[in-house]
C-alpha cells in the first residue's frame, strides 16, 4: 500500500505542476524536501511551509505579489509575503500587539476569528466598534488579551481578500498542561484558490447560480432514474427540484472547476509533508480557512481522535473521518506506524481534493484514495416532513413497504402530504381504497427513504430544547417572494453526518459526538429563545435572514447578561457555517451537561440546530454566514448593550 515519492493514482502523476512564488522563498521547502536526505531533519522537522511568528508583537504587512497555484501567474494578498498568512503563536494570558501595515491599494482588515476580544478589536469595518477597517497606506495596532487556548485562524473581513489568500492560522498555547499528549504539532489548513478575479466569480454566480456545478444531472442520469424507479418517481423527484430552481447536486456553489484546493497552501500535485518518527502521537490542527468549501477529511490507516472542536477540548472520539466547514477548526492527534499515509480532505461535491502526507521519509508518500461519488441531497435535505406520507408514494416506485418502520420516514422529515394526490395524477393512477399490506414490489429503492442509507435514529427523543414540536409553522411567503426555498419541517439532525456521508462505511464525527471535556460553562437555562431562518434565492443568488438581507435588515439588540437560545432553520438546501463573533456558541448536542462551545456551527440543509449564548460581550458584533459568497446577505450586526 505504500508508494515511493511520486507514484501517485489518478491525476496526480504530474509532479511537474509546481507551485511557484516569485520573490519568495514560500515553496522552498516544499522543493527541498523532495532530496530526502537526514541532513534535512532538523528544518523538516518544524517545517510546515507556512513561517511562524511567536511572541507578544507582531508586525504584520498585508501586500499583493505574484502566485502560481495553477501554471498561471496570478496576483494574491499575502501577509508578510506569505500565501497562507503566517502562524501566530499565542499563549493564553499575554496581552498581544499586533501592528498590521495595509500596502494594498484598498482598505483592508484583519479580524481574528473565534478570539474572545473587545468589540473594538475584532476587525470587523463599521461593524466593531470605533473600527472603519485599515485604509490603504496606514498600520492599525490591535492590542488585547489573550483569554483562551487552542486552534483559532484569522482572516481579512473585507471585500473578497479571503478569496485572494488574506487567511492565516492562529495558535494559543494554554497555560495549564493540557488535557492530552503529543510529540509533534501541526497546523493542517484548508483552503480554495482561485485564478479568476473573486468579483467575476460572483458575478457569474449572481448572472447563474449554478454556474459552477458541473456535476448537474446529466440526461444519463435521467435514463438511469426512469430505469430505475420508473416513470412517474422520476418525474415528480425532478418536479420537485425544479420547483425550487436547485438541483440534487447543488452541494456546492464555486466549485473545483475553478477551485484549486490546498493544504499548508500546496496544490494536490505538490501536496504538504508532514513528518514524524515511528512510536510518536501527531497533533494536527485542521483549519478550515476557504472561502467556499466544505471538506471532508480522513488519513486510510488511521483513526483520528478528536480532542479539540473550534480551539475548545471535548472529550476524546475516535474517528475515521469528518467533515470541517468553513472557518471551523478540530484538532486530532494520531498515531501512524511506520509508513507514510496520505491526509485526504475531499471537497464536498467531491470536485476536487487537498492532499498532505504524514511520512517518517520524506522521500516515502502514500497511496491517493479515488474520491467518492458525487453525493445526491435527498429529501432530508430538503427538510421534508414523512410523517403524513401516503403509500401511494412508495407505490410508485414500485416497492415493498413490508417491514419498514413508518417511525423511519418520519424522522427521516419529509412530508408527502401536499404531494400526494400529484403524485397519483403524475402517475395516471390512483391508489385510493388500495390494500397497502399487498403491495409486493421489486426494486424498492429503500435508499431514497432512508436518505441514501443513513441509519434513521430510530426512537430518538425529541430534542430538549424542541419548544414548538416538529413543524416549523410558516407561511411559504412569510420571508418574502424573493425566497424560494423552504423547509417544511426541519428536524434536529445532530447526529447525521450529513449528505455524501451517511452509511459510507467509515465513523464519521457528528455533531452528537461533541461533548465539552470539563462539562457546560454556563448552565443557566437561557431567559428567551430567538429563531434565525436562513433562507435564498438561488435564481438570484440571493442570501439572507428571514427573507431579509444584511443592507435592509435592523441590528440585533440582545441585552448584555442574558442567556439566550439561538435556534437556526435553514430553509435552503445548502450547509451554512454560522459564525457569531465575540461570544461562543453553547452547541446543544443532547446532553446538557456537557455542552461544547464552537464559534461556527454548520447548519445542514432543511434542518435546524440550537445553541445557546451567553451574551457577555458589550457593542457591536458581526454574525454571519461564513461562505464568503453568502455573507453579503445572510449577515446580521448584533448590538449588545
Ligand atoms: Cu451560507
Amino acid at each position: 500500500m505504500r508508494y515511493r515519492k511520486n507514484v501517485f493514482s489518478g491525476d496526480l502523476a504530474s509532479p511537474s505542476r509546481r507551485r511557484f512564488v516569485q520573490g519568495l522563498a514560500m515553496g522552498s521547502m516544499a522543493a527541498s524536501l523532495g532530496v530526502g536526505s537526514r541532513a534535512l531533519w532538523a528544518s523538516a522537522d518544524q517545517q510546515q511551509k507556512i513561517p511562524t511568528l511567536k511572541g507578544r508583537d507582531f508586525d504584520l504587512a498585508i501586500g499583493e505579489q505574484v502566485v502560481n497555484f495553477t501554471g498561471t501567474p496570478r496576483i494574491g494578498t499575502t501577509v508578510n509575503g506569505s500565501l497562507p498568512a503566517p502562524i501566530l503563536r499565542w499563549k493564553e494570558g499575554d496581552t498581544v500587539t499586533l501592528r498590521v501595515k495595509n500596502n494594498l491599494p484598498e482598505t483592508s482588515s484583519i479580524h481574528w476569528h473565534g478570539i474572545i476580544l473587545p468589540s473594538s478589536q475584532d476587525g470587523v469595518p463599521n461593524i466593531s466598534d470605533g473600527f472603519h477597517g485599515i485604509a490603504p497606506g496606514t498600520t492599525h495596532t490591535y492590542q488585547f488579551k489573550v483569554v483562551q487556548s487552542g486552534t483559532y485562524w484569522y482572516h481579512s473581513h473585507s471585500g473578497f481578500q479571503e478569496q485572494t489568500g488574506l487567511y492565516g492560522p492562529i495558535i494559543i498555547d494554554p497555560k495549564e498542561p493540557e488535557p492530552f499528549t503529543y510529540d509533534r504539532d501541526y497546523v493542517v489548513m484548508l483552503s480554495d484558490w482561485t485564478d479568476e478575479d473573486p468579483t467575476v466569480v460572483y458575478a457569474k454566480l449572481k448572472k447563474l447560480s449554478h454556474y459552477y456545478n458541473f456535476n448537474e444531472r446529466t440526461h444519463k442520469d435521467l435514463m438511469k432514474d426512469l430505469k430505475e424507479k420508473g416513470l412517474a418517481r422520476t418525474w415528480s423527484e425532478r418536479k420537485m427540484w425544479m420547483q425550487m430552481r436547485m438541483s440534487q447536486r447543488d452541494l456546492a456553489d464555486v466549485t473545483g472547476y475553478t477551485y484549486t484546493y490546498l493544504m499548508n497552501g500546496q496544490t494536490p500535485a505538490d501536496g504538504w509533508t508532514g513528518l514524524f518518527r515511528k512510536g510518536e502521537k501527531v497533533r494536527l490542527r485542521f483549519i478550515n480557512g476557504s472561502a467556499m468549501s466544505f471538506f471532508d477529511v480522513r488519513i486510510p490507516g488511521l483513526k483520528m481522535t478528536v480532542v479539540a472542536a473550534d480551539g475548545q477540548y471535548v472529550q476524546p472520539v475516535s474517528v475515521d473521518e469528518f467533515r470541517i466547514g468553513v472557518a471551523e477548526t478540530y484538532d486530532v492527534i494520531v498515531e501512524p506506524d511506520d509508513g507514510a499515509y496520505t491526509i485526504f480532505a475531499q471537497s464536498i461535491d467531491r470536485s476536487g481534493y487537498a492532499r498532505g502526507t504524514l511520512t517518517p521519509d520524506p522521500a516515502m508518500t502514500a497511496e491517493v484514495p479515488a474520491m467518492d461519488p458525487v453525493p445526491n441531497l435527498t429529501h432530508m435535505d430538503m427538510g421534508m416532513d414523512m410523517s403524513g406520507m401516503g403509500h401511494g408514494m412508495h407505490n410508485m416506485g414500485g416497492m415493498d413497504m413490508k417491514g419498514i418502520d413508518h417511525s423511519q420516514h418520519r424522522m427521516g422529515g419529509m412530508d408527502m402530504k401536499g404531494m400526494d394526490h400529484s403524485q397519483h395524477q403524475m402517475a395516471g393512477m390512483d391508489m385510493k381504497g388500495m390494500d397497502h399490506s399487498q403491495h409486493q414490489m421489486a426494486g424498492m429503492d429503500h435508499g431514497q427513504h432512508q436518505m441514501n442509507g443513513m441509519k434513521m435514529p430510530m426512537g430518538k427523543p425529541a430534542h430538549p430544547s424542541d419548544f414548538t414540536g416538529g413543524k416549523v409553522t410558516h407561511a411559504p411567503t412569510e420571508y418574502g417572494p424573493q425566497v424560494d426555498m423552504r423547509a417544511d419541517a426541519p428536524q434536529y439532525r445532530l447526529d447525521d453526518p450529513g449528505v455524501g456521508l451517511r452509511n459510507n462505511g467509515r465513523r464519521v464525527l457528528t455533531y452528537a459526538d461533541l461533548k465539552h471535556l470539563h462539562g457546560t460553562n454556563d448552565p443557566r437555562e437561557p431567559d428567551r429563545e430567538i429563531q434565525l431562518h436562513l433562507t435564498g434565492n438561488m435564481s438570484r443568488y440571493m442570501w439572507s435572514v428571514n427573507g431579509v438581507k444584511f443592507n435592509d435588515a435592523e441590528p440585533l439588540r440582545w441585552k448584555m447578561g442574558e442567556r439566550l437560545r439561538i435556534t437556526f432553520v435553514n430553509d435552503t438546501m445548502m450547509n451554512h457555517p454560522m459564525h457569531l463573533h465575540g461570544m461562543w456558541s453553547d452547541l446543544e448536542t443532547g446532553d446538557n451537561d456537557f455542552i461544547p462551545r464552537k464559534h461556527t456551527v454548520i447548519v445542514q440543509p432543511g434542518s435546524r440546530i440550537s445553541y445557546r449564548v451567553t451574551v457577555d460581550a458589550e457593542g457591536g458584533w458581526a454574525y454571519h454566514c461564513h461562505l464568503l459568497y453568502h455573507m453579503l446577505g445572510m449577515f446580521r450586526e448584533v448590538q449588545v448593550s
